[in-house]
């Protein structure tokens, strides 16, 4: 299969997944860590599993006309006053950052309702831990080449974006773009108060094979959370609205990295709660749904 082409999800075409027995969950296509340690299964299907672990990346078709429609008529009803604006990325916005918690949940309640069945018939047993809506207006700029925190232990686990526009997006209006096989080269946690674009652009920077990913409404990026990526801006006079879920293994312990006032990286363990009221960029030790809290180093040779 080909980026950009569809590729029909069980969900979809066979109605609701049915809850399968579980099996031993580990990659049937082989990716094995940096210990030598198999990874632990992301997609169902295995052509589809083989390509994530070369790539960091498939194109999947998960979301049927009615839903993106559902899901554009719900976002146009909210209230997205607070939600986060970056002042280095003019015309760019995130839904998650907003510190209300009760606007939070209903994304959350929006994609557990809408995007999780889908994606129930494409991803092997995941949750939603991240919900959020990204958003580009017109003249927006792009974002620049980056990768996401980490939320879990990567030696055992991949956590995935699924990146899923509710309009067709192109080079133009600011689809997505991955630097290929880059989820193979980051290998240390990204921890939410330590920037790493330059460290990130200098483990990648000999990977030239840079996909900008033209998406379908209702077709996903399905992203390994250690890929670099970035987006293109957007040159349209229309908003650009995207579905930005993270989602992890539903038995991963799920993991927050705070660098502390004398640079020692905490790794926070966490549940689904913390992200739906912990108010991003404070130190979390106060924050809701924090399970327990572990030193694992010093953040300026770690992070
Ligand atoms: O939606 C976009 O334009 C970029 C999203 C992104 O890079 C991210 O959420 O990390």
């Amino acid at each position: 299969m080909v980026e950009g082409q569809l590729v029909p999800s069980r969900g979809m075409r066979n109605g609701p997944a049915v809850r399968r027995r579980r099996r031993w969950p580990w990659s049937r296509t082989g990716e094995r860590d940096i210990a030598g340690v198999p990874r632990r299964a992301t997609l169902l299907d295995p052509d589809l599993q083989a390509r994530f672990e070369r790539d960091g990346f498939v194109v999947v078709d998960i979301l049927e006309p009615e839903t993106v429609a559902e899901l554009r008529r719900r976002h146009a009803q909210m209230d997205h006053e607070r939600r986060t604006e970056w002042p280095w990325v003019e015309g760019f916005s995130t839904s998650v950052y907003d510190p209300r918690p009760e606007y939070r949940t209903a994304v959350l309640q929006l994609m557990d309702q809408h995007v999780a069945p889908a994606l129930a018939g494409v991803l092997d047993d995941h949750q939603v831990i991240w919900a959020n809506f990204l958003v580009k207006q017109p003249d927006a700029d792009s974002v620049p080449p980056h990768v996401d925190w980490t939320f879990l232990d990567e030696d055992t686990f991949s956590s995935v974006t699924v990146w899923c526009p509710l309009s067709d997006t192109t080079a133009t209006n600011g689809t997505l773009g991955v630097v290929r096989g880059s989820h193979r080269r980051i290998d240390f946690p990204r921890a939410a108060n330590v920037p790493a674009y330059e460290r990130c652009e200098r483990v990648v920077e000999d990977l030239a094979d840079r996909p900008v990913i033209p998406v379908r409404a209702g077709q996903a990026i399905i992203m390994d959370n250690r890929s670099v990526h970035f987006s293109t801006p957007n040159d349209t006079p229309e908003e650009r609205v995207v579905v930005g879920c993270v989602l992890a293994p539903r038995e991963a312990e799920l993991h927050h990295y705070w660098s502390d006032e004398d640079g020692t990286l905490l790794r926070f363990a966490i549940d689904r709660s913390f992200y739906l009221s912990y108010v991003i960029g404070e130190p979390p030790a106060a924050a809701g749904g924090v399970l327990h809290v572990e030193p694992v180093g010093k953040a300026a040779t770690i992070a």
